[in-house]
């Protein structure tokens, strides 16, 4: 079995704090299945496909879809891109284990930010509230008795990629513990947004996303939401544009080319994140659904959600009400959605639609954003962004 640890994880801050390993190969079967999730109902609007609000949203119709996958030909499909004796993505091997089965979902609509939030809409909240992030704040040393408090400074984790070949085992090889990486340094105190206000914001976790959100009148998306709308309105294809990754041989997303973690060669135009909106959009204006930064959704994360929900049609599916990882037991996480740059047939392949990720929610990392989705009329919104 070429299984390897927690590709679809992002880093917890303390335990790269610390340098503890991250987990290991855990069990599949989490100990204490839940029961399908209790199904609030979301207001409806009445929009027309391709509608615009004033803000910039877009609208995502209602309706019900195959939720999760993707199927064996896709990941065949990604798989063929390897030569013999590259390493090989964990989830192109096992399918995808906590994406499936696919099962029918229906959401009511919604509206949906274009693109992942920018720098320029964070500052723009972090001017007008003060809000500071929790890569901002000094860890609560009570929180971590066994600490020494020196250790215990604001900061974040960044990919730092290794000079020398790594193998893929320990995560800990590409990410760092930065004190004083945060929103505004998002690979430390030596970076800047200069030239990066269009850029996704990241080194946000997910009260701060959530932060946001409610400023903005907004809130984060389920994960049902996401995918129906990641789809743009096509049926059971892999990719937000179709069925194939490139498109007569241009990539489609800000993705990873190259062995990963140290090579990433930019075949795609960029090398880490990328402006939002540099590719094309899919069939509901969305941009970046796949690839660039991964995307906080409101859902807990548990690898058995799909098993459990696939035994009727889920209508507005919100999670489970718990959080299970068993790769990380007593770590809670949400739910993350569409990879991002760090993706590659090596390594991840999270740019695959019905995939998941999923993250500690109180962590961040310079590939992990967030955007919005409202289910009120346009006209509410008290700090509309352009
Ligand atoms: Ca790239
Ligand atoms: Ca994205």
């Amino acid at each position: 079995m070429n299984r390897r640890p927690g590709q679809n994880a992002q880093p917890h801050r303390i335990a790269t704090l610390f340098a503890a390993l991250l987990a290991g190969c855990g069990p599949s079967e989490p100990a204490s299945p839940v029961q399908p999730s209790q199904v609030p109902t979301i207001a409806t609007n009445a929009a027309a496909t391709g509608s615009v609000a004033d803000d910039g949203m877009v609208w995502i119709p209602g309706g019900e879809f195959w939720m999760g996958g993707p199927d064996d030909a896709s990941i065949s499909a990604v798989r063929s891109r390897l030569q013999p004796g590259e390493p090989v993505c964990s989830g192109l091997v096992d399918g995808f284990r906590d994406s499936g089965p696919a099962h029918r979902v229906r959401v009511d609509g919604f509206w949906m930010d274009r693109t992942e939030v920018t720098n320029e809409d964070f500052q723009r909240f972090a001017d007008a509230t003060g809000y500071v992030t929790v890569a901002e704040r000094r860890p609560d040393p009570a929180e971590f008795p066994d600490a020494d408090p020196a250790l215990l400074v604001p900061g974040s984790v960044v990919f730092h990629p290794p000079t020398e070949p790594v193998t893929h085992e320990n995560p800990l090889a590409w990410w760092r513990y930065v004190p004083g990486a945060n929103w505004r340094h998002p690979e430390g105190p030596g970076s800047t947004l200069e030239g990066r206000m269009r850029h996704p914001v990241v080194q946000v976790a997910f009260e701060d996303a959530e932060a946001y959100a409610r400023w903005a009148g907004k809130r984060l998306p389920t994960e049902a939401e996401w995918e129906r709308a990641a789809r743009g309105g096509l049926e059971g294809q892999p990719y937000p544009w179709g069925n194939t990754l490139l498109v007569d041989g241009r990539w489609q997303c800000n993705a990873f080319q190259g062995p990963f973690p140290g090579g990433d060669n930019g075949e795609d135009g960029f090398r880490g994140a990328a402006p939002v909106g540099s590719f094309l959009p899919n069939g509901y204006g969305l941009r970046d659904m796949s690839g660039n930064v991964w995307e906080w959704c409101s859902d807990w994360y548990r690898p058995d959600t799909y098993r459990l929900a696939a035994v009727a049609p889920e209508f507005n599916p919100q999670g489970p009400p718990t959080s299970f990882d068993p790769d990380e037991p007593g770590v809670r996480k949400r739910v993350h959605r569409g990879g991002s740059f760090l993706c590659s047939a090596q390594y991840c392949s999270r740019f695959l639609i019905g995939t998941r990720g999923k993250g500690a929610v109180d962590t961040g990392s310079n590939h992990v954003g967030f955007r919005c989705v409202r289910v009120s009329a346009p006209s509410s919104v008290p700090n509309p962004t352009p």
